[in-house]
């Protein structure tokens, strides 16, 4: 059985993580617009990285015995200023969703829920490297600057970027 307030937050995150995946949807749709298609596929596969951190709850919710609850979605932003805003955006929401993450293990803790404690484990480490992908990025997009040429090497390296479900090989 699972721990009923324990199932509400994991319900929370699960709509959480949903609405990342529309998030960075919507900034890869305003890379089109903006003709960076490389930046608009790193954003893609950023959406669905969220789309599969999603289902990993889901699927735990119901391994648990639990029902996962599909709640509405926020409707995200749809502008934003310019990329490096786009990028300090992610960084925000990224930051937001580690402070979600931690208190969910602070609850797990709180009710001696050994099971869910380990299983946010992969969540804390991923965040750590969620943060530290943006934060390169948007380094790199601060020395670009201004710079059109710099912006298009950017672009073409971000095009590179293929989706891989890290959740599928996680224990
Ligand atoms: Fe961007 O992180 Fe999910 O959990």
């Amino acid at each position: 059985m699972i721990n009923p307030k324990i199932e509400q937050a994991l319900n929370k995150q699960l709509n959480e993580e949903f609405f990342s995946s529309y998030l960075y949807l919507s900034m890869s749709a305003n890379f089109e617009k903006l003709n960076l298609a490389g930046f608009a596929n790193w954003m893609k596969v950023q959406s669905q990285e969220e789309y599969s951190h999603a289902m990993k709850f889901y699927n735990y919710l119901i391994q648990k015995g639990g029902t996962a609850v599909l709640e509405q979605i926020n409707k995200p932003d749809t502008k934003w200023e310019n990329t490096l805003a786009m990028f300090e955006a992610t960084y925000a929401h990224e930051q937001h969703i580690t402070e979600c993450i931690n208190n969910l293990v602070d609850l797990a803790l709180e009710v001696k829920d050994h099971a869910t404690n380990s299983f946010l484990a992969w969540y804390v480490n991923e965040q750590v490297e969620e943060e530290a992908n943006v934060t390169k990025l948007i380094e790199e997009l601060k020395m670009v600057g201004e710079n059109k040429t710099g912006l298009f090497m950017m672009d073409r390296e971000l095009a590179q970027r293929v989706f891989v479900d890290a959740t599928a090989t996680a224990k």
